[in-house]
């Protein structure tokens, strides 16, 4: 196992890694901004180094400055948590070739499951389901277009090859605007993406977003743990997330999970890995897969007990996954609400200083957070402060469960969404298990 990791996050995932190290017995290099010196995993670690001012690229995506920290703290791998630089191929290849091991897996898979175009390629060798599109990037031949989308069906979906988790993209209803949409897709796609490939999906209009982890060692050897209901959203930011998904039958799950280990051995995959698909009438179309571990990753390990960011680190140091699939059973039913420190009507940030902390406990109530009472929260960060997780024998008792954790839960100081998730899991559609991608949005209109 290694002898010590460098964690290049902040926050509750930090925090997260750093107590999933100290169980395997590593020591632990907390990097931070000069804005984090008081966060709880920097006080918690072994050794702590400042990278840089508050913002962001100045610090947390500053790669030389993180990968100096290894360098002088003598780190043998390197976390990158979720966001930041976790999907950077380019920060992977230079951990890799500084000779630090990247906990991830390779950066040549990060690039190829980056571009949305060859992540899709990869899915359709082994048989994943994706949607009916144009198979490749758009030409520059209006007229192809125009059979395309024809051929696929009003409304279609331009996405750019560059983008992913919401960015990217546009909806065209008709042929009549469909030369204009391409033409500000493209330019939007080269600003942002440096790379103006875009491609045609059929649109689905009311899906629910399901997604599938995976667990895979560096020999071949993997594992998926089912699937997670991550349809409850506000402008691509979820908010409330559960294990398993409503309504999917355990052949349906076994198949497709199967599916998804095999593209994986496709593609040489190492480490935890998400598949998303949209859900609709029954059939599942793969969108794209996160190389990461994700914020939803407790509800997993809520149903499965299996911790993933252990595993994570294991399979990093090399080690022969130990679970085989039929060591993964599925336990009742596990629900996470995102606290954000943040307006509950206007959704703006707020934040400051938590003047009160007391979370909630008891059975099936776990607690994801590094706030704790007289912590100030920054104002130059993602507005994530905790994660609920509530686990039942059945959905109905993670929701109780939920309610009741959420009434005991004080956050003084600062404003918070905990009032929005009350209402969520009091909410009748929510609780058919019905709810769509756009229930939330349309809910808050
Ligand atoms: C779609 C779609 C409908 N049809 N693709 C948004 C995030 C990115 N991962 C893909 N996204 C979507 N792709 C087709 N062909 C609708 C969305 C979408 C969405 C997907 C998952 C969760 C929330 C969403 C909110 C708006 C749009």
């Amino acid at each position: 196992m290694f002898d010590k990791v460098l964690i290049a996050n902040r926050g509750e995932i930090a925090l997260r890694i750093l107590r999933a190290c100290r169980d395997l017995g590593i020591k632990t290099v907390a990097v931070h901004s000069q804005a984090d010196r008081d966060l709880l995993h920097v006080r918690l670690a072994d050794e702590s180094i400042c990278i840089g001012p508050a913002k962001p690229l100045d610090s947390y995506l500053n790669i030389p400055a993180i990968i100096s920290a290894a360098e002088v703290v003598d780190a043998v791998a390197i976390h990158p948590g979720y966001g930041f630089l976790s999907e950077k191929a380019d920060f992977a290849e230079r951990v890799e070739k500084s000779g630090f091991i990247f906990i991830g897996p390779n950066s040549d898979t990060i690039k190829v499951m980056g571009d949305k175009l060859s992540a899709i390629n990869a899915m359709k060798k082994v048989g994943v389901p994706c949607l009916p599109g144009s198979n490749g990037p758009l030409s520059g031949d209006l007229t192809l277009a125009k059979k395309i989308a024809k051929q696929v069906g009003y409304p279609i979906i331009l996405k750019a090859a560059g983008g992913g988790g919401g960015r990217g993209m546009r909806v065209v209803n008709t042929e009549a605007s469909l030369k204009p949409s391409i033409s500000l897709t493209q330019q939007e796609a080269a600003a942002a993406f440096q790379d103006d490939r875009i491609y045609i999906e059929k649109y689905l209009e009311n899906p629910r977003h399901v997604e599938f982890q995976v667990l895979m060692d560096n020999f071949g050897n993997g594992v998926h743990l089912g699937e997670r209901d991550c349809s409850l959203q506000r402008r691509h930011q979820k908010v409330l997330e559960e294990s398993p998904a409503f309504g999917i039958e355990p052949c349906v799950r076994e198949e497709l999970g199967a599916l998804c280990i095999e593209a994986c051995r496709e593609i040489g995959y190492r480490g935890v890995g998400t598949f998303e698909f949209l859900y609709e009438k029954g059939e599942f179309f793969f969108i794209e897969m996160n190389t990461r571990i994700q914020v939803e990753h407790p509800v997993t390990e809520m149903v499965t007990g299996i911790d993933l960011v252990k595993e994570q680190l294991k399979v990093a140091a090399g080690e022969e996954l130990k679970i085989s699939q039929k060591d993964v059973t599925y336990n009742g039913h596990a629900i996470e609400c995102r606290i954000n420190a943040e307006d509950a009507k206007t959704f703006r940030p707020s934040p400051g200083k938590v003047t009160y902390f007391h979370p909630p406990a008891g059975p099936g109530v776990r607690v994801d957070s590094h706030l704790y009472t007289g912590y100030s929260v920054p104002p130059n960060y993602d507005s994530l402060v905790a994660k609920l997780i509530c686990h039942g024998k059945t959905r109905e008792e993670a929701i109780v469960r939920a309610r009741n954790a959420l009434g005991e839960f004080v956050i003084e100081g600062i404003c918070t969404n905990i009032s929005l998730h009350l209402d969520l899991v009091s909410d009748a559609t929510f609780m058919s298990g019905n709810h769509t991608i756009n229930y939330l949005e349309s809910k808050l209109r």
